[in-house]
């Protein structure tokens, strides 16, 4: 099964954005996200591809679903390495849990396609090690900024860490949920600044509140809603170029009722993909 509004394996040249499942949880506690890619695309087609509010049929974006790609990784650390993958139109992956976004970071940054990051995600994720493992989803952050150098990521949306982890956090640019509460939105996109290196953007569906994103292995209460988030990444993707992105941690093992964190996971990629269309709009003109 494809993701909605794909277009057919014979018109893929002429896609022009792509999407990649990543079924990988490997360096999950609770197993399932690997799960996340199928029930996702299964999710799409629950909803329609006309967005309402941008009065927008995505198919006409051009955008075509490879399937999934293989994570190569033994946890523990050893040796992690991506399928070789092409990056040549402007891509989402499809998580997976959150550790699969540092071996496609280091793929792209070694290859020179990226130099910024932008992770939206309830939890710091910036533990040096966590149960021995330096490449659980719970220390993706951490390795990401050593890798791209700590000035090159900004974190949003974080309401958790533990003690230890939060007095490391200054080594990179934090804007967690209290501080865009006190300054406000605008503050917030002053933070995130212009430019137009190459950014990617990262996104664990965790950082929505978890009655509307309960499928996730580390539910945050107090999260983002909807909304919030649907309305904050155009506003991001207006400022960067964005040119990957993930949508990470739907663990559909949890997503009980009705489905609706693969169904939010699938509509915020709509809205990733609308946004890739109007960042190619504006550089066409
Ligand atoms: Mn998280």
């Amino acid at each position: 099964m494809k993701f909605s509004g794909s277009i057919s394996e014979a018109d893929k040249e002429k896609a022009r954005y792509e999407l990649v499942g990543v079924p990988f949880d490997g360096n999950a506690f609770k197993k399932g996200a690997r799960e996340g890619p199928h029930a996702i695309r299964r999710a799409s087609q629950r909803l329609e591809t006309f967005l309402w509010h941008r009065k927008l049929e995505l198919s006409d974006l051009l955008y075509y679903d490879r399937g999934n790609i293989k994570l190569e990784w033994f946890t523990k650390g050893k040796r992690e390495r991506i399928e070789d993958f092409d990056l040549k139109k402007r891509t989402i992956f499809i998580g997976g849990d959150h550790s699969i976004s540092y071996p496609i970071v280091k793929y792209l940054f070694e290859r020179g396609e990226i130099a910024k990051v932008i992770i939206i995600d309830a939890h710091a994720d910036f533990r040096d090690s966590y149960k021995n493992n330096r490449f659980s989803n719970a220390c993706v952050t951490r390795r990401i900024a050593e890798l791209l150098g700590f000035e090159n990521v900004i974190e949003i949306g974080v309401r958790s860490s533990s003690e230890d982890e939060y007095a490391t956090l200054n080594k990179i640019r934090i804007c967690d949920v209290d501080i865009v509460k006190e300054k406000g939105v605008e503050w917030l996109l002053k933070e995130i600044g212009k430019g137009e290196e190459k950014t990617y953007l990262s996104i664990d569906i965790d950082v929505l509140d978890p009655s509307i994103a309960p499928g996730v292995e580390h539910p945050e209460p107090c999260g983002m809603s909807l909304e919030s988030l649907i309305s904050l990444i155009p506003e991001i993707m207006k400022r960067k170029n964005v040119v990957a992105s993930d949508v990470v941690e739907v663990n559909p093992r949890l997503d009980t009722v009705n489905g609706i964190t693969s169904i939010n996971a699938a509509r915020i990629i709509f809205e990733i993909l609308a946004c890739y269309g109007e960042m190619d709009t504006r550089l066409e003109e």
